[in-house]
């Protein structure tokens, strides 16, 4: 059985992001999300709140599992025995961080190797930075993240505004 990790902070998981798990369900036997710690990022959704959330995005998508991990991501690869590790690629932007990680990877555990998909053409500008930002001012970020996020996040946004 052939199982992709797909790691990120997912925070808050996006249609960019479920766009990938869908289509890489079809390459791969079983996908694995795997929310980690971004150190560069203040979360809005604790780790829980994210492996729920995420969970009921994909509860219609077969062979799909959520799970979270501390620490190194080439240990998760060992601790999920997964065979490769998915992400995203949406623009140059990305590339630049994608390829360092990538091969710092791999210079890690000689075995870890990474795999690129590009998101449909509508999810391309999707991100989950802008999501927040463009929630946090009052826009409608609706059509930029599965139907289960939208309350949790509308939730966020009144706690943090008191
Ligand atoms: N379309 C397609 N792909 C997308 C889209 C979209 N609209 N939006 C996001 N993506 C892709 C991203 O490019 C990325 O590949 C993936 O989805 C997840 O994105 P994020 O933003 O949720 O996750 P990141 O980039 O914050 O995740 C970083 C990790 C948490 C994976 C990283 O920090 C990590 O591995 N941490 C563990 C510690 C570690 O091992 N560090 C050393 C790594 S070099």
């Amino acid at each position: 059985m052939k199982t992709v990790l797909y790691p990120g902070s997912f925070d808050p998981f996006t249609n960019g992001h479920l766009d990938l798990v869908v289509r890489a369900g079809l390459l791969f036997d079983q996908v694995i999300v795997a929310i980690a710690v971004n150190s560069q990022k203040s979360p809005m959704f604790t780790m829980e709140e994210r492996k729920e959330l995420i969970e009921r995005c994909c509860k219609d998508i077969p062979h799909v599992k959520v799970v979270m991990f501390h620490g190194l991501l080439v240990d998760a690869i060992e601790q999920f025995r997964a065979h490769a590790v998915l992400r995203g690629l949406r623009a140059f932007s990305d590339f630049e961080y994608e390829l360092q990680m990538a091969l710092m990877n791999r210079s890690l555990r000689h075995s870890c190797e990474t795999i690129f998909m590009t998101p449909t053409q509508e999810n391309s500008f999707v991100s989950s930075h802008m999501v927040k930002e463009v929630a946090m001012l009052g826009a409608d970020f609706r059509g930029y993240v599965p139907p289960a996020m939208v309350p949790a996040i509308e939730a966020k946004i009144k706690a943090m505004r008191g």
